[in-house]
C-alpha cells in the first residue's frame, strides 16, 4: 500500500471548479496526464499517482470566493527531504495564480527521516534548570562594527538582568572583530561573571553565518569554543541546512531558528506559505529548539491567529495534526497516526520584536507557561540602562504569574515603573 504526504491548499477564484482544479493538481504534479495514458501504463504509473482527498468551497456575501483542495502525493515520488517535498506539492504550483499552502502532513515514513528538536523545548528548560516560569531572552543590538571588550559588556549587562538566553543579532555575521569562536569565549565568560550575582544559568545563542557548505564545521568551532546554543537564519539557507545541523550528532546545542525572510513568504492571504506551515510544521520537523516569529502585539505585527496556529505547530502531541492517517477510516494504514503521541519534541515558541514588558500579560494570557519573553530594544532601551530592562522584564513575568496588574506590581519595582511610564501597558 501507498504511503503518501498531503498538502492543503486555499485557491481563490471567483468562478472556478474546484474540484476540477483539485483533479488537475493531482495529476499535473505527479504523473503529468492521465486520460491520454493506455490500460497497461496506467497500470504502471498508478503508484505515482496523486490524489484528491477533499474538496471545500466557501462562497459568502460580501467575500472573495475560494476553495481548500487537499491533495495526496505518493511518497514513491520523491526523496525523504525537506526540500524534494516542497518542489513536489509547491514548486511550480507556487507560481500558478492566487493559490497558498496552508497545511502539510506526512506519512509516518516520510516523518522517520526526521528526528525533530534534539533538545526541544523541555531539554532547553533542563538545561537552564528553570520549569516553573516563561523564560526570558534578550537581543544583542547595535553590535556591528564594535570589538569583543564592547560585546562583553553589553553582554554582562544583559545577564545581569536575569534574562535565561542572550541571542545575537540576526545581522551579526562572521566578522574580524567579533569572530564566533571569541565571541562565544568572551560573552560566556561575561555569562559567569553574572551568573556569580544572579544565580542563574544562561544559554547564549551565537548566530551561525557564512557559506552553506562550511556551517557544521563553523558550528563545531562555536560549541569547540564552549558555545550552548546557536541562532540559524533558517529560511535564508533553508530546511534542509537546518535538518543536516540538527541531525549531526557534533552540533550538541540548542538551535535557534530566526524567521528572517518570512514575510516575503507567509503575510498574503492568496500567496505564499502559511505560517504554521512555513514557521511551524517545517521549523519543528527540521529540527529547531526554540521558533522565533513576530507577535501579534509589537512592532512587526503577525495576525493573532496565525500566532495560535505556529504555537499549537510547535507544541502538539496528537500525531493526526501531523500524520495523514489515510483516505478513509478502513484505509488507514498508517501506524504513527495511531500511536498515542508524536514522536517529535516540541518546539519553543518565541513571539518576538517590540515586545516591552507592559505586553507580559498579553504574551502570558496566549502563551501560558511555554513560551520565550523575548525583547531587544524593549530591554535595551530601558531610561535605567540594560540590566533595568531585563529586571523590569522578571518583574513584570513574577506579577503576571502571581494574577498582579502590572500597574500595582509597579508600585514596589522602580524597574517596572519605569518601564511602564516610557511603553505603557496591554492587558
Ligand atoms: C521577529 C524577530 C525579532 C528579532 O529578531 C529582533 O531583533 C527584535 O528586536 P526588538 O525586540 O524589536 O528590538
Amino acid at each position: 500500500m501507498n504511503n503518501y504526504c498531503v498538502a492543503t491548499y486555499r485557491c481563490y477564484d471567483p468562478k472556478a471548479d474546484f474540484a476540477k482544479k483539485a483533479e488537475g493538481i493531482a495529476v499535473g504534479l505527479t504523473v503529468g496526464s492521465w486520460t491520454d495514458l493506455p490500460q497497461a501504463r496506467k497500470a504502471e504509473m498508478e503508484k505515482h499517482l496523486g490524489k484528491v482527498v477533499s474538496v471545500e468551497v466557501y462562497e459568502s456575501e460580501g467575500t472573495e470566493r475560494y476553495g481548500d483542495l487537499t491533495i495526496a502525493y505518493p511518497d514513491v515520488n520523491f526523496s525523504r527531504d525537506i526540500p524534494a517535498l516542497l518542489v513536489t506539492v509547491f514548486g511550480k504550483l507556487s507560481m500558478d495564480g492566487k493559490i497558498k499552502l496552508i497545511d502539510l502532513k506526512f506519512s509516518s515514513s516520510f516523518l522517520t527521516a526526521f528526528p525533530g528538536p534534539k533538545f526541544g523545548m523541555q531539554g532547553v528548560r533542563d538545561l537552564l534548570g528553570v520549569h516553573d516560569r516563561p523564560l526570558l531572552m534578550s537581543i544583542f543590538k547595535s553590535v556591528i562594527g564594535h570589538d569583543l571588550n564592547t560585546l562583553r559588556e553589553q553582554f554582562y549587562l544583559q545577564a545581569l538582568g536575569g534574562v535565561d538566553l542572550i541571542k545575537d543579532d540576526e545581522i551579526l555575521f562572521e566578522n574580524p572583530l567579533t569572530p564566533i569562536e571569541k565571541r562565544v569565549e568572551v560573552c560566556l565568560e561575561a555569562a559567569r561573571e553574572a551568573s556569580e550575582v544572579t544565580g542563574q544559568k544562561l544559554l547564549y545563542a551565537a548566530n551561525l553565518t557564512g557559506p552553506t557548505s562550511r556551517l557544521a564545521q563553523q558550528a563545531k568551532k562555536a560549541i569547540g569554543a564552549g558555545a550552548n546554543a546557536l541562532l540559524f537564519n533558517v529560511l535564508a539557507y533553508g530546511y534542509d541546512a537546518l535538518h543536516e545541523l540538527a541531525t549531526d550528532p557534533e552540533v550538541s546545542v540548542p538551535i535557534m531558528a530566526h524567521p528572517s525572510m518570512a514575510g516575503a513568504m507567509y503575510p498574503a492571504p492568496d500567496y505564499g506559505i502559511g505560517a504554521s506551515v512555513l514557521l511551524g510544521k517545517l521549523m519543528r520537523l527540521a529540527g529547531a529548539d526554540i521558533v522565533l516569529f513576530p507577535s501579534p502585539y509589537g512592532s512587526v505585527v503577525m495576525p493573532r491567529e496565525d500566532n495560535m496556529a505556529i504555537q499549537h505547530a510547535l507544541l502538539t502531541n496528537t500525531p493526526s495534526d501531523y500524520v495523514f492517517e489515510g483516505f478513509t477510516p478502513s484505509q488507514s494504514h498508517d501506524s504513527a497516526a495511531q500511536t498515542s503521541s508524536l514522536v517529535l519534541a516540541s518546539s519553543f515558541p518565541v513571539p518576538s520584536a517590540g515586545i516591552s514588558p507592559g505586553l507580559v500579560p498579553l504574551i502570558l494570557r496566549d502563551f501560558g507557561h511555554d513560551v520565550i519573553v523575548n525583547a531587544g530594544g524593549g530591554i535595551h532601551g530601558h531610561p535605567m540602562g540594560t540590566a533595568a530592562g531585563g529586571q523590569a522584564f522578571r518583574q513584570a513575568i513574577d506579577a503576571t504569574l502571581q494574577g498582579r496588574l502590572l500597574q500595582d506590581a509597579a508600585k514596589d519595582h522602580p524597574e517596572l515603573q519605569k518601564a511602564i511610564e516610557l511603553w505603557g501597558v496591554r492587558e
